[in-house]
C-alpha cells in the first residue's frame, strides 16, 4: 500500500511529505526541457517528457509522493478550448462556444487526454512501490474562471455582473463538466494513480451567497464519486478561510489541504474527521532558513499525534531555490516529535 493510501484510508500516522507544484518553473532541469518545448499543452501531452518531468523532484528530493505533470486547464483543452500562456499575465483561453463545449463525447475527450494517462502508466513503473502517485483535477467553479475569463481587478474578485449574466451557461458547463471530470479522475485512476488532489484555488472568489451551489456542491458530487469508487481523494478549497469548517462538514472528503491564511490550532480543533495535509506559506522558502523551519514547526507540532501530509498552503513559487526545498524535506525528515 502506498504512504498517502495508508494515512487517508487507514488513518495511520506516518511520516509522509510532498509540495503541490514540485515539479515545475523552480527546476532548472525543467527549465530546461521547457525552453525547447515553447507550446506548454503539448508538453503536458508528450508522456514520456512529462513523466520525466513528475520525476525530476522525486529523484532531487526523496519525496514520497509524485503528483503527474499536466494542468487542471488540459481539461478546458478537451473540451475545445484552445490555452496559452503568456507570460507573467498567466493562461488565457479562446473564447468559450457552448455547442463545441456541448458537442465533444466522452470518447472524445478521453482520447484527446490518453497522454496522460499513458504518462502515468509510464511513471508508475518506474516509482517506488511505497511511494503515492497522485492525479489531479481543476474543480468545475476554478476551471469555470479560466473557461468564461471572469476573473477581474488583479486576480482579487470575479465580474459578478458576467457571472450572473452568463447563469444559463454555466449551469449547463457545471452539468456537464462534472461529469467529465470523474471520467478523467477514473481514467487516471485506471492508469495507475492512487489518490486525487482536487484544486479549487480560486474558491475564496465565489461570492459568498453562491459558495454552495459552486464551491460546496461540485465538490461534494465529485467526492461522493470518489467514495463510490473507492479513490482516495484529498480537497483544496484554497481562500475559503473560517468557511473551511462549512465545507469539511458538507464534502467530507478523506483530506483537505489547507492553505496559510487559515489558523494551524484553529484547523486542529475545528476540521474533524478528515486528514489535514499543507499549510506552509511558500514566501517562507523565499525567507531566511530559521523563518523557514520555524514556520514548519508550528505546522508540525500544531498536528502532533494525528496523521498530518506536510505540504504547503498553495503551490511552490517560481522563484523558489531548490536548495531550500532540500534543506526543509531534511528538516522534516530528522523532526523529532
Ligand atoms: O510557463 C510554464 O512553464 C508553465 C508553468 C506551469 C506549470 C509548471 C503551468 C501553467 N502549469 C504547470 C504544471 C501544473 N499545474 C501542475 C503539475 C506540477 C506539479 O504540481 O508538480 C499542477 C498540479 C498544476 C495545477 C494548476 N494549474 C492549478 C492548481 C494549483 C495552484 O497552483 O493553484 C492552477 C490554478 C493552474 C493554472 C495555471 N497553469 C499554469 C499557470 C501559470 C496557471 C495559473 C496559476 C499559476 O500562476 O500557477
Amino acid at each position: 500500500m502506498t504512504i498517502l493510501k495508508e494515512i487517508l484510508e487507514k488513518k495511520n500516522i506516518c511520516k509522509s511529505i510532498w509540495f503541490m507544484r514540485q515539479a515545475g518553473r523552480y527546476l532548472p532541469e525543467f527549465r530546461e526541457i521547457r525552453k525547447k518545448n515553447p507550446d506548454f499543452i503539448k508538453l503536458c501531452l508528450n508522456s514520456e517528457l512529462s513523466s520525466e518531468i513528475t520525476l525530476h523532484p522525486i529523484k532531487r528530493f526523496n519525496l514520497d509522493s509524485a503528483i503527474i505533470f499536466s494542468d487542471i486547464l488540459i481539461v478546458p483543452y478537451s473540451l475545445g478550448q484552445s490555452v496559452k500562456f503568456i507570460k507573467k499575465s498567466g493562461p488565457e483561453l479562446s473564447n468559450f462556444n457552448l455547442e463545441s463545449f456541448l458537442d465533444v463525447t466522452e470518447n472524445q475527450f478521453s482520447k484527446t487526454l490518453n497522454p496522460v494517462y499513458k504518462s502515468i502508466e509510464i511513471t508508475r513503473k518506474k516509482l517506488d512501490k511505497k511511494k503515492s502517485l497522485i492525479s489531479f483535477i481543476g474543480a468545475p467553479w476554478t476551471l469555470l474562471i479560466y473557461m468564461l475569463n471572469i476573473k477581474k481587478g488583479g486576480n482579487k474578485e470575479v465580474d459578478i455582473t458576467k457571472l450572473k449574466k452568463e447563469k444559463t451557461t454555466i449551469d449547463k458547463i457545471l452539468k456537464k463538466i462534472i461529469t467529465f471530470l470523474c471520467v478523467h479522475i477514473k481514467n487516471q485512476i485506471d492508469a495507475g494513480a492512487d489518490i486525487v488532489q482536487i484544486f479549487d484555488s480560486w474558491a475564496g472568489l465565489a461570492p459568498v451567497e453562491d459558495i454552495n451551489e459552486y464551491c460546496y456542491i461540485p465538490n461534494l458530487k465529485i467526492v461522493d464519486f470518489c467514495k463510490k469508487e473507492k479513490i482516495p481523494n484529498i480537497c483544496f478549497p484554497r481562500g475559503i478561510k473560517e468557511k473551511y469548517y462549512e465545507f469539511n462538514n458538507i464534502v467530507r472528503p478523506d483530506g483537505i489541504n489547507i492553505d496559510y491564511e487559515v489558523d494551524p490550532d484553529w484547523v486542529r480543533k475545528n476540521l474533524r474527521n478528515v486528514v489535514i495535509q499543507g499549510g506552509l506559506d511558500p514566501k517562507k522558502l523565499l525567507a531566511s532558513e530559521s523563518e523557514m523551519l520555524e514556520g514548519a514547526t508550528k505546522y508540525i507540532q500544531a498536528f502532533k499525534g494525528i496523521p498530518y501530509i506536510f505540504n504547503l498552503g498553495h503551490g511552490l513559487l517560481p522563484e523558489t531555490d531548490p536548495d531550500r526545498v532540500k534543506k526543509l524535506v531534511e528538516f522534516y525528515r530528522n523532526f523529532d516529535e
